[in-house]
């Protein structure tokens, strides 16, 4: 059967009267759904042989009348696109936002109105690896996610981190420029840890806060679904009687915020680069959706638009949660994964341009860099200015746009009079809406000034921040700080780089200073940190009460001869959790007793650490021994994550080296209803950092 022509495909431009651009949805495109019992060639021909070439004889050489060989070659030759300048490497998943309808106040977006339910599309991404690099590295997350609105698309993109190393977009290629491998022998990559990187930073003090949160556990999330987003600028809310506030958006995440340690950060690269992709699809998969409450913090549009003495239009400012609540209002519940990486995760193209009525953007310069960057890059990257008819990129809302032709014109555009004003459209012409008809009417605004390329002198504060993130630490995220400085630094080789940036961390904190210092072996330079400081204790990511373990990760420990029993109700906990639990073995199949049987999931070779949030060992093998298994018990016991055992499964981590008295080692007679109780109250809280002092 020939593909179905659809009404669209056949109609011919005529003078009829123009009626909303006929975009065609995919599944119409020309039979492109890639169904039906046959192989065809790209024109529907059926394909008798794709294995062999035509050739004179077997022997050949090939004919160039191959059209199959010369079609199959050539679009292999072209499937890959430019990758993305920075963010190259992400991951994604489709899903929906719930306003709580308390935002009315603040804002008339549609999508925040009550009752309304939003299709979204979310990307999370590394700022500075290729395509190809890894998950953990430490780096930058990106938070993009698109709004579908009845409105138009409306698009939040965000990081995981609040502020940003610059105060001007203009500064923006010089950033990356010194993130980015080195130029001449792309090499290191993903990651920050090398010259040209803290020497930019070291000479350019503006980024000190951003770089006390990337070396901070931010820079090292333990997935996707434990990270905070942030809309980073402030942006202008309108609401329906025209009246405005400043806002700045937060992403918070249900799970809590939790980190990797840097060891596991680095295992991970090697032992699965994948790891929060994996761990996103994995999650959804597995029925856990990832959830994020939208939080605003609002504040009153003043004249010099500042907040406590805070300048907002500065990025490298926060505004402390202690001095303006956040207040939430709607759910991002993200539930299905892509269906193809290329289509959609690949090719979604987002832009903070893409507003709708009731928010605007400010004057912070970053922000106004942004609005020309994102249009501009795509054409370059998806190849041309039709990328919003791709699929992934088509607004929900009713599009009428007079934009014509252009490579990659999917559409089949009907009339003759694509401009305004016109008298051939006939009445079906658009006309442009009033503020009532749902137009985004920019709120009047009185501009003035000299023309001059300059910074307020607010923008010049750069290090009280600093100093107030690193004054709300507690030890060990304090511990972690240092640590990542040292590494960081300890991977320069110019000694006047390293002596610089203890110089920058000199004004932000004498003792944060010395710790350094004394790491990277040189002395610590004398600096003039601010005084007065006031800690924001919502910046600490350390828990205090047990969150909720959906979407972990639990390791079982087992043999022939394990008490299956034990596994089977701790399996039946574990997923009433929404978490997932692994069978690790010596060697791959199935466990089995004559009553119940258990799949291996991992063998001590095929497993690694970083895998598992928390790992038990099973009763019923107290002599299981193997140098994998102790490496396996030890890095877990490193990073200070739950072990457990039941019944006489001590014993192996007895034989492992394991202090059983340890913080966060629980040991058990049995799986019972309190075992199991007592193990996710423990992975809740994440980490027993208490046993960090013993290490
Ligand atoms: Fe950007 C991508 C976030 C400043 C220019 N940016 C990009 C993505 C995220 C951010 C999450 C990935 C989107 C995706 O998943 O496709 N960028 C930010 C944040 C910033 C920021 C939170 C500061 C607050 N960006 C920024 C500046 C410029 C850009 C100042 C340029 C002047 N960003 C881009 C870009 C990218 C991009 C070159 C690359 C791919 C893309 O846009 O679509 O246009």
């Amino acid at each position: 059967m020939p593909p179905k022509r659809t009404a669209a495909t056949t109609r011919r431009s005529t003078s009829t009267p123009a009626a909303a651009a006929d975009v065609r949805p995919v599944e119409e495109a020309g039979g492109r759904l890639q169904e039906g019992p046959f192989l065809t060639t790209a024109q529907g021909l059926r394909l008798a042989d794709t294995d062999h070439s035509l050739k004179v004889g077997p022997r050949g050489p090939s004919l160039m009348d191959d059209f199959h060989l010369r079609e199959k070659i050539t679009h292999f030759d072209h499937e890959r696109i430019p990758e993305r300048v920075v963010h190259a490497r992400g991951a994604a998943a489709h899903g929906t936002f719930q306003a709580y309808g308390n935002a009315a106040a603040a804002t008339k977006a549609g999508f925040l109105q009550r009752g309304r339910e939003t299709p979204v599309f979310v990307r999370f991404s590394t700022v500075l690896g290729s395509r190809g690099s890894a998950d953990t590295v430490r780096d930058v997350r990106g938070f993009a996610v698109k709004f579908y609105t009845d409105e138009g698309s409306f698009d939040l993109v965000g990081n995981n981190m609040p502020v940003f190393f610059i105060q001007d977009g203009i500064k923006f290629p010089d950033i990356i420029h010194a993130g980015k491998p080195h130029p001449d022998r792309e090499i290191p990559q993903a990651q920050t840890a090398h010259d040209t990187f803290w020497d930019f930073v070291s000479l350019h003090t503006e980024a000190t806060h951003h770089v006390m949160w990337a070396m901070s556990d931010r820079g090292i999330p333990r997935s996707f679904r434990t990270m905070e987003g942030f809309g980073v600028h402030t942006f202008r809310l309108v609401n329906a009687q025209d009246e405005t506030c400043l806002v700045k958006f937060h992403w918070k995440p249900v799970a809590g915020i939790h980190s990797l340690v840097w060891e596991e950060a680095q295992l991970a690269a090697g032992a699965d680069p994948d790891f929060h992709r994996r761990d996103l699809a994995d999650g959804i998969e597995a029925g856990a959706p990832l959830e994020f409450e939208l939080g605003l913090q609002i504040m009153p549009d003043s004249e010099d638009q500042t907040f406590e003495g805070i300048d907002l239009l500065d990025p490298t400012k926060i505004v402390p949660e202690e001095l303006c609540e956040v207040q939430l209002v709607g759910k991002l519940t993200l539930d299905r994964n892509p269906t193809n990486f290329f289509a959609e995760t690949e090719q979604v193209a987002f832009h903070t341009g893409n507003l709708v009525p009731g928010i605007e953007v400010t004057d912070d310069p970053l922000m106004q860099a942004r609005l020309f960057s994102y249009l501009d890059t795509q054409l370059t990257r998806l190849g041309g200015p039709n990328f919003t008819q791709l699929p992934i990129n088509c607004p929900h809302a009713a599009v009428n746009d007079n934009l014509r032709d252009g490579m990659h014109q999917t559409a089949v555009h009907r009339g003759v009079a694509p401009y305004l004003p016109n008298s051939l459209g006939g009445e079906q012409e658009p006309v442009p809406a009033a503020e009532a008809e749902g137009a985004l009417v920019h709120v009047p605004r009185e501009v003035a000034g000299p023309k001059i390329r300059a910074n307020p002198v607010s923008f010049g504060d750069h290090f009280s921040q600093a100093a107030l993130f690193w004054s709300s630490m507690s030890e060990v995220e304090r511990t972690h700080i240092v640590e990542a400085f040292t590494f960081e630094l300890g991977k320069c080789h110019e000694q006047a780089i390293r002596e610089r940036m203890l110089g920058v961390l000199a004004h932000v904190d004498a003792d944060l200073c010395t710790a350094v210092a004394d790491g990277l072996g040189l002395p610590a330079p004398q600096g003039t940190p601010p005084s007065g400081v006031v800690p924001s204790p919502a910046l600490s990511q350390i828990a205090f009460a047990p969150g909720p373990i959906a979407g972990r990760v639990i390791g079982v420990v087992a043999d022939h001869g394990s008490d299956l029993a034990g596994i089977g109700r701790l399996r039946r906990a574990v997923e009433a959790q929404g978490a997932v639990l692994r069978v690790i073995a010596p060697v791959g199949g199935t466990l089995k007793t004559k009553r119940t049987a258990q799949t291996v999931d991992r063998t001590l070779l095929t497993t690694r650490s970083i895998e598992y949030d928390a790992l038990v060992v099973a009763a019923g093998n107290p002599t299981l021994r193997d140098s994998k298994l102790t490496v396996l018990l030890t890095e877990l016991f490193r990073h200070c994550k739950l072990i457990g055992a039941w019944g006489d499964g001590d014993n192996v981590l007895t034989e492992a080296g394991i202090d059983t008295t340890a913080p966060g080692i629980l040991i058990g007679e049995a799986i019972t209803k309190a075992y199991t109780t007592d193990l996710f109250a423990l992975v809740g809280m994440h980490r027993a950092w208490d046993r960090a002092e013993l290490l």
